[in-house]
């Protein structure tokens, strides 16, 4: 479509159809003030302070709601205007508090800067005025009502990006109010507490409790960073004063996120500053941990480590590596295991998670990984989600996907025993017995077969031994999978029906998949089903895995895997062992190493006799907790490097207290493979030390020597190894990540 011409102020431009006023005046940099409008909203026009002058209208028209028609001549800047703005705000501030002294916005207030600005400190408009009514029952929204200007923000974000549907506008008249059906407060609604509607508040009406007199946002360090919890990646500005997090916000333009966030990363970061976190090393003397100096920490674990290698063998020796550390942290981690310690034994979480994702997308498609991006479920016509409980594992990817089907018709089918909060957005819902994936996913393909909804051509030209899988097929008719799913041949039949002729369709899956005995079956049928309906490769299509914790894709690219070095290079091959034999100066082991799970058998068995555990809890995680404590107790020597006393720290001999996301620099991976910077925000805790330095210090005491600056130093020697990584250096990483 063509482009549209528009005059703004004298400035001339030219704009994409579906441009509001609004929109071109940003793009030339003409400030037009607004109340009721967030970018993540559909335009509403309700609040008039955007109103502008069109050239042919018979009255100012509000600049957000307004599309941009071919010719248009603005003005944003007459007396008319400044007349009707002041106006406007003149009536807000008749019924606002102005106690702008106390009030926690104050300095981040849309209504304060517009009564600045026309210097307004009362109004001429004196009429009854609404009670003092403040609210906040629950542990994170604070709600002061007679602060709001009934905007309707807040009751829009509920239920246009969240899909909560918690608050509404309550009684009539003079009357209205922002509530619930439970009177006020929003405990026993369905508010999730994800603070989108604080976040776009204009006022003070919305605060969050945890930074209540802590400090004016004007007053705070702004830090740009990484939420520590899921695989989602969503970008953080921290909010400091001195070594404190006072606040956590999320910029309206940056990250997969675009400003919202789940109740995990708006409010979960008291853990940073927490009294309890580890700040010195601690070693076990007679059953009790006595405090350490870092070289006495560290020369113990290089006596303990090298004796049991030259005892026992290096194989005696093993790592647990971290999904909760940075991709500089994970590469040296396995770095250390193979070079410093000499053994392939190193693993993570991963294996409890998407292990059987990996195996089996490898072996799919080549790699076990998203085969599409979070923003492309916009473009999906249809959403097969499938042991994922994306809303509450992965919000904000949970939201794009409810975005997908309430704002762009998307169709949903879930796959999932439980009934979850997608279930009640999907037009099928099939509640399968646990276990019976791959039984389900067959009977689906075995409609499509059936029917024809196949894609021959991408078939032919794209995927090999289709014929074997037809026989396969035969098999599963709808009745059979009935039998052994409990799901009915109706709604296989119409979710065959949706997923094959939707145009594009993606799947979404988790550790509904996953976690069985069958996880790279579950995987690998999954990656069938969407091949042989051609739906992978394209925009709005894919096999899309939502990884756990924040950087596991980052710990597994890193090499932080028992067979493989960073970028998958396999330990077994010729080429691979010489290329790191020559980058990283030693001989190298050549057998892959054991798992995590088997790690622990080995312990058990008196195998393995030292073990690392950085950034893992396996008394906690690992399967059958009686077992991991007899492996832990069993072993000589232990060391824990974490940020608490966890469960399995108290059976170390060695702890050493690392540090938060919030004080240290590197990079994440997010779950579609954004490369993103977490950067210090405040200073370290106590005593503790970066992962990654902590590592140099005990391979250097082992005689490997380790010296690095910065994780910058780390991240150009995983360029110069790792294929997949080779062109991303911090400088090419902007805010949204490579
Ligand atoms: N709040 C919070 N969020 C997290 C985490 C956390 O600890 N807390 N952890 C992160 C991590 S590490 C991970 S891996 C993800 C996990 O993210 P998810 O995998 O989305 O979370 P689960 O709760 O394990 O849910 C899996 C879904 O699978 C369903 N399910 C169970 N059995 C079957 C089955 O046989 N077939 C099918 N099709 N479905 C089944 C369950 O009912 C559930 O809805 O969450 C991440 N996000
Ligand atoms: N019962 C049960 N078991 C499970 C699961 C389940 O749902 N239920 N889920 C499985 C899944 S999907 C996964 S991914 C695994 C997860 O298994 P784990 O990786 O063991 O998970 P967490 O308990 O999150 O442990 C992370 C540890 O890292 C520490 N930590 C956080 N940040 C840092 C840091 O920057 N540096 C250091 N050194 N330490 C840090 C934390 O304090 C915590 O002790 O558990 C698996 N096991
Ligand atoms: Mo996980």
């Amino acid at each position: 479509m063509s482009q549209l011409n528009i005059t703004i102020n004298e400035n001339k431009l030219t704009v994409s159809p579906g441009s509001t006023i609004l929109d071109a005046a940003k793009a030339v940099g003409v400030h037009i003030p607004t109340l009721c409008h967030d970018p993540r909203l559909k335009p509403y026009g309700a609040c008039r302070v955007c109103l502008v002058e069109v050239e042919g209208a018979r009255a100012p028209m509000p600049a957000c709601a307004t599309k941009v028609t071919d010719g248009m001549v603005v003005s944003t800047d007459t007396e008319k205007i400044h007349r009707l703005r002041k106006t406007v705000v003149e009536l807000l501030i008749s019924d606002h508090p102005l106690e702008c002294v106390t009030c926690e916005q104050c300095g981040d207030c849309g209504l304060q800067d517009l009564a600045y600005r026309y210097g307004l400190n009362k109004s001429r408009y004196i009429g009854e005025r609404h009670p003092l009514r403040e609210q906040g029952d629950d542990p994170f929204i604070q709600r002061n009502l007679d602060k709001c200007i009934l905007c309707g923000r807040c009751v829009r974000i509920c239920d246009e990006v969240e899909s909560a549907f918690a608050i509404d506008f309550t009684y009539r008249g003079f009357q209205v109010q922002v509530g619930t059906d439970y009177g006020t407060s929003l405990k026993n609604t369905s508010c999730e507490f994800c603070g989108q509607c604080i976040s776009s508040c204009p006022v003070g009406a919305l605060i969050e409790k945890p930074r209540l007199n802590k400090g004016r946002t004007w007053e705070t360090k702004k830090t740009l960073t990484i939420c520590p919890y899921c695989g989602t990646g969503c970008t953080l500005e921290l909010q400091t004063i001195g070594d404190k997090i006072v606040n956590v916000a999320a910029p309206l333009d940056k990250g997969v996120n675009r400003g919202n966030l789940c109740v995990k990363g708006r409010f979960g970061y008291q853990f940073v500053n927490s009294n309890d976190r580890l700040k010195t090393p601690l070693i076990k003397k007679n059953g009790k941990f006595v405090e350490a100096t870092w070289s006495e920490a560290i020369s113990l674990i290089a006596k303990k480590f090298n004796g049991i290698k030259s005892a026992h063998g290096a194989d005696a020796l093993a790592g647990f590596s971290s999904a909760k550390c940075t991709n500089e942290e994970n590469y040296l981690f396995q770095k250390f295991m193979r070079a410093a310690v000499g053994t392939n034994n190193v693993d993570h979480c991963a294996r409890l998670c998407h292990a059987s994702t990996v195996a089996g997308l490898a072996r799919a498609f080549g790699s076990g990984a998203m085969t599409n991006s979070i923003d492309d479920f916009a473009k999906a016509k249809a959403i097969l989600v499938i042991g994922s409980n994306t809303t509450e594992a992965h919000p904000i990817i949970g939201i794009n996907i409810l975005q997908a089907v309430r704002n762009n018709g998307a169709k949903l089918i879930v796959i999932d025993p439980r009934k979850i909060k997608l279930t009640q957005f999907a037009d099928i819902w099939m509640a399968q017995r646990p276990g019976s994936d791959v039984a389900v996913i067959n009977g689906i393909m075995n409609i499509i077969l059936k029917e024809g909804w196949y894609d021959q051509k991408f078939i032919e030209e794209r995927t090999e031994d289709f014929d074997e899988l037809k026989k396969i097929l035969d098999a599963y008719t709808p009745e059979k999978v009935a039998e052994i799913s409990g799901v009915s041949p109706e709604d296989l039949r119409r979710a065959a029906d949706i997923y094959a002729n939707s145009g594009a369709s993606s799947i979404v899956f988790s550790m509904g998949i996953t976690q069985h005995s069958t996880g790279t079956d579950n995987v690998l049928s999954l990656a069938n089903l969407a091949m042989m309906t051609g739906n992978v490769g394209r925009e709005g299509t894919g096999v899309n895995p939502l990884r756990g914790q924040n950087n596991v894709q980052g710990a597994c690219d890193m090499g932080s895997l028992p067979n493989v070095c960073c970028g998958y290079q396999k330990v077994g091959d010729d080429g691979v062992q010489a290329k790191f034999q020559a980058a990283w100066g030693v001989e190298l082991p050549k057998t892959p190493g054991l798992t995590v799970v088997e790690i622990l058998n080995s312990a058990a068995k008196g195998g393995v006799k030292g073990l690392y555990v950085m950034g893992e809890n396996p008394m906690l995680s690992d399967p059958d907790s009686q077992h991991v404590e007899e492996a832990l107790e069993k072993l000589e020597f232990l060391v824990v490097q974490d940020i608490f006393m966890t469960e399995t720290a108290v059976f170390a001999d060695v702890i050493l207290p690392g540090l938060t996301f919030a004080e240290r620099d590197g990079t994440f991976t997010n779950t579609e493979r954004r490369v993103q910077r977490i950067r210090r925000a405040i200073n370290p805790m106590g005593n503790a030390r970066e992962d990654w330095r902590i590592i140099s210090d005990v391979a250097t005491a082992m005689g490997y020597p380790m010296h690095y600056e910065s994780a910058d130093e780390i991240l150009a020697e995983i360029n110069s190894v790792t294929p997949s990584y080779a062109c991303i250096t911090t400088a090419r990483i902007s805010d949204s990540g490579f």
